[in-house]
């Protein structure tokens, strides 16, 4: 049965090579590898499949989840930054923020998102030299790198998508869609807070805040 020996063939070449796949996925489109399925386990799992109970593509139902994601998805965040905007402001819960009513003595005080908090310097300024230098290999114009160049760098912590997203979120404080250096140099500070092991909170904290920033948000 020549087809089913192919398809063991196809098989083997496919484990083999997934890690290549994956890379190239990531590569075309932009995907963090902190949002592919672990790459070993993911082998041995099509390692005790049987290839030949794969249902073959059905182009009619791609089609389906692409305009899902293309319309329906981009509907429904419009709808969620509605409401978001409705809400009223919350106060910082959780993580490095639990607590914090008990000042120095909360958990986690001072840890995290909450380091340099007493400091009058700001923080992130310690680890600027180093992340500026990476800033300036991201081809910045008037200042500012865009967000795909911005992207293509912050998915090699290997954070999934939704972390980065919310981590753009924080550090992209004049909403413009860009990064100068003090928002790319907090991004990647929180990028470590992160990493870490830490909770990132909901609002940017003042501490948090570049200096030059902090005018415009009072
Ligand atoms: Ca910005």
């Amino acid at each position: 049965m020549p087809a089913v020996f192919g398809k063991d063939n196809k098989k083997k070449e496919l484990i083999g090579s997934l890690g290549e796949i994956y890379a190239r996925i990531e590569r075309e489109h932009q995907i963090s590898p902190g949002d592919f399925p672990n790459l070993k386990k993911m082998q041995d799992l099509l390692q005790s499949q049987d290839f030949n109970k794969f249902q073959p593509l059905k182009s009619k139902l791609l089609e389906t989840v692409d305009e899902m994601l293309a319309h329906d998805i981009a509907h429904l965040m419009v709808l969620v930054r509605q409401e978001e905007t409705q809400k009223p402001v919350q106060m910082v819960k959780g993580g490095a923020f639990e607590g914090t009513q008990n000042g120095p003595f909360g958990h986690g005080y001072g840890e995290g998102a909450g380091e340099g908090i007493d400091d009058e310097d700001w923080v992130v300024a310690r680890d600027k030299p180093m992340y500026d230098e990476i800033f300036y290999t991201l081809s910045p114009v008037n200042g500012k790198i865009t967000g795909a160049n911005a992207k293509r760098e912050m998915v090699k912590s290997k954070l999934p998508n939704t972390v980065l997203g919310k981590i753009w979120k924080l550090a992209d404080i004049d909403k413009d869609g860009l990064l100068d250096d003090e928002e790319f140099a907090l991004a990647n500070h929180l990028i470590k807070v992160k990493l870490e092991g830490h909770e990132l909170p909901n609002d940017l904290p003042c501490h948090l805040i570049p200096p030059s920033m902090r005018k415009v948000i009072e």
